[in-house]
C-alpha cells in the first residue's frame, strides 16, 4: 500500500469483521473499514483525478510532500493520503490471535528505550489519551532503530519516522462500542496488537536500514 500510487484501492480487511470481538465489535469494524477508510481512499483518488502529474507519487510521498502540492488540493491530500496511510497500518497491525509479547531485536529495543513492555504501554496510553480531539498515537522507530512514542492530530502521519503500529483515537474508531471511554478502548486495542508482525517488521528494517558512515 505504501508504495502504491493513484488510483488507490481499499485493501480488504485482513481478517473477518467479527474476528476482533469482543475487543472491537463487528459493527464498529464495518463502519470503520467500509465507510471511514473507504472514504479516505475515494477522496484521495478524486483529489488526484485532475492532477496526473501527482498520480505517480507513492502514498508515502504524498504524505510527506503535501506541502509542495497546489493549494487547491494541498489540505485535502494531506488529510486523505494520511487517512489512507494511517488506516492501512491500523488494520494491518491488529491481530485476532495476538501473541503476548514482542521478540528478538524488537524486544531488546523496547528494553533499551522504555525499560519494559508495561512502560511502553503506559507511554503509548498517555499519548493516546492526551491527544486532544481526533488523532493518533504511534510506536515509531527512527533510521537507527531507536523507538519512540508520538501522537499526531487529525490524519497526520509520523513520517519520516517508521511507524510500527498506531492507535486510532478518532471517536469513529470506538464510539459505537465504548462511547466516550477512550481509555477502555485503548486497553482493548492493546490486547489486539499483533506483536509477531511488529517483530518481523522491525527485524526487516534493522537488516535493511541505511548504513551511516562510521566515525
Ligand atoms: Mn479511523
Amino acid at each position: 500500500m505504501m508504495e502504491q500510487h493513484a488510483p488507490f484501492s481499499l485493501p480488504p480487511l485482513p481478517y473477518g469483521y467479527d474476528a476482533l470481538t469482543p475487543q472491537l465489535d463487528e459493527r464498529t469494524m464495518h463502519f470503520h473499514h467500509d465507510k471511514h477508510f473507504a472514504a479516505y481512499v475515494d477522496n484521495l483518488n478524486r483529489l488526484l483525478s485532475d492532477h496526473p502529474e501527482y498520480q505517480t507519487w507513492t502514498l508515502e510521498e504524498l504524505c510527506q510532500n503535501w506541502q509542495s502540492l497546489p493549494e487547491s488540493i494541498r489540505q485535502g491530500v494531506r488529510n486523505n493520503a494520511g487517512g489512507v496511510y494511517n488506516h492501512d497500518l491500523y488494520f494491518r497491525t491488529l491481530s485476532p490471535t495476538p501473541a503476548s509479547s514482542p521478540l528478538g531485536a524488537l524486544e531488546g529495543a523496547i528494553a533499551r528505550d522504555f525499560g519494559d513492555l508495561p512502560a511502553l504501554k503506559t507511554a503509548l496510553k498517555t499519548a493516546a489519551l492526551g491527544q486532544f480531539g481526533s488523532g493518533w498515537a504511534w510506536l515509531t522507530s527512527d533510521d537507527d532503530g531507536r523507538l519512540s512514542i508520538r501522537s499526531t492530530p487529525n490524519q497526520d502521519t509520523p513520517l519520516p519516522l517508521h511507524p510500527l503500529t498506531c492507535c486510532d483515537v478518532w471517536e469513529h474508531a470506538y464510539y459505537l462500542q465504548y462511547q466516550n471511554r477512550r481509555g477502555d478502548y485503548f486497553e482493548s486495542w492493546w490486547q489486539l496488537v499483533g506483536w509477531p508482525q511488529l517483530t518481523e517488521q522491525y527485524a526487516s528494517w534493522m537488516d535493511h536500514r541505511p548504513r551511516h558512515p562510521q566515525p
